[in-house]
């Protein structure tokens, strides 16, 4: 068997939680790779809405089993709080909720690093969802992170404020930078406490012998290709690969076990936090796709980036993350547009380009746009692609050529049943 791998194209917000929850029933283990609290992945069935940030998509189904794996970082706050918003729905959590011993801890220091990091670049910040995600990683690779296996050692508390120490001497350089760490640790501690009841595996081992069992596993990617910390548009990223190659290093999977990679993409683009985004429309119809969409930050609430759709980006991460499906979400949001843009390439210093270049950042970027003939018709009640209007599967057919990825699904709505097959 091999592990199929679900993730966003874009800088995040794609509507990954929504397709992970629709193939959940084939699937035996869902998996998340990367990132953490960061994420909001928004659910919506029986008319309720769930937003997710580090639970895994799959957890709403008993018979699945949902795994955090190691490239994740976990905020013990935030994970309780996700814990105790499942309880009215019936969730055996204890059962089938795993968690990697190797994944790491976010700190109450690392959110006040995030922070303070972040007021000390001024105009140049990332717009970081102030989650801790940057301090845990870099504590990550710095060698000297805490991780969910050390609070079952005796010694927790004394690497806790061995951490902490070398942290609060970091955050004496940020001139002016207040803060009350008893406060924030309260509730972590009881967090811990919460993870402690939990099961803790060594979740390589886990995925590599269910796969052997014949077992099938879904990975599921948080964020977007755009905020990867090396494909993305640097520095303004996350911390975390969110590209295939780490559903390797996040879970533990050989490349040769990777089977299908489904690229999730809106039918048009949102970007929220700073940094390049060539297609973004500061206009009324941004304004129109912000409200038509509800496109405000599941985590922080802040208003979404809204622009046209963007091939040549859109190509660069088929490429990245050897995308082998896709599924375009949120065609529904285009309902009232009489006619629609694609951008096909940029005019970068002048010159042609067709794809995402090392300076982006610093170049001025003219995106050149297609126009395309709208559906203009209201495609929420829609339930089956062969009834959609001919505008809608000429744009399908439209991206399934510029592209060269068949577009197997096409979301109309929020529900899950507002999820139509195209082949
Ligand atoms: P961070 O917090 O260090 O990972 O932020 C770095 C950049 O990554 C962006 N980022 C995101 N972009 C879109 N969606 C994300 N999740 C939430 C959501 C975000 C929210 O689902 O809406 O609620 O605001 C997400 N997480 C990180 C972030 O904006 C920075 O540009
Ligand atoms: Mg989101």
């Amino acid at each position: 068997m091999k592990v199929d791998v679900l993730l966003g194209l874009q800088w995040g917000d794609e509507g990954k939680g929504k397709i992970v929850d629709v193939l959940t029933p084939q699937y035996d283990i869902i998996a998340r790779f990367q990132g953490g609290p960061n994420a909001g992945h928004t659910l919506e069935f029986e008319g309720i809405k769930h937003v997710l940030h580090t639970i895994p998509s799959g957890i709403f189904r008993n018979d699945v089993i949902n795994i955090i794996g190691n490239g994740v970082v976990i905020d013990p706050v935030v994970f309780q709080k996700e814990l105790e918003k499942l309880a009215p729905f019936n969730i055996d959590y204890k059962k089938t909720l795993l968690v990697s011993k190797k994944a790491h801890l976010i700190l109450p220091t690392h959110k006040l690093l995030d922070a303070a990091s972040e007021h000390s670049k001024g105009k140049n910040k990332i717009g970081s969802t102030l989650k801790g995600i940057g301090p845990t990683y870099m504590d990550k690779t710095g060698r000297n992170g805490l991780r969910v296996g050390d609070i079952f050692s005796p010694n927790f508390k004394e690497k806790y404020d061995a951490l902490v120490e070398k942290h609060e001497g970091m955050l004496k350089h940020f001139e002016g930078f207040e803060y009350d760490l008893s406060e924030l640790e309260k509730p972590w501690f009881e967090g811990i406490e919460i993870l402690r009841g939990l099961t803790a595996i060594d979740s390589e081992q886990y995925m590599n012998t269910a796969l052997k069992s014949g077992k099938k596993i879904l990975a599921e990617g948080a964020q977007g290709t755009l905020l990867d910390v090396d494909f993305g548009t640097y520095p303004f990223v996350t911390s975390s690969n969110t590209v295939t190659a780490g559903t390797c290093t996040g879970l533990g999977v050989a490349p040769t076990k990777i089977g299908n990679v489904i690229g999730i993409f809106k039918a048009y683009c949102t970007r929220v936090g700073s940094g390049p985004f060539p297609t973004e429309l500061d206009d009324e119809v941004g304004e129109f796709i912000r409200q038509e969409g509800h496109e405000f930050g599941a985590t922080t609430g802040r208003p979404r980036r809204t622009g046209w759709i963007d091939l040549p980006a859109l190509r660069y991460a088929i490429m990245i993350n050897g995308v082998t499906e896709l599924s375009m979400m949120k065609a529904d949001v285009l309902d009232k547009f009489e006619t629609i843009k694609a951008c096909t390439h940029y005019i970068i210093n002048g010159e042609k380009m067709d794809y995402f270049p090392f300076d982006i950042n610093d170049a001025e970027v003219t995106p050149v746009y297609e126009e395309i003939k709208g559906w203009n018709t209201d495609l929420t009640k829609l339930t089956n692609f062969a009834d959609a209007p001919q505008a809608l599967k000429d744009y399908v057919t439209y991206l399934e050529r510029n592209l060269e990825v068949p577009v197997t699904v096409v979301s109309v709505g929020p529900d899950r049943t507002q999820t139509l097959n195209t082949k």
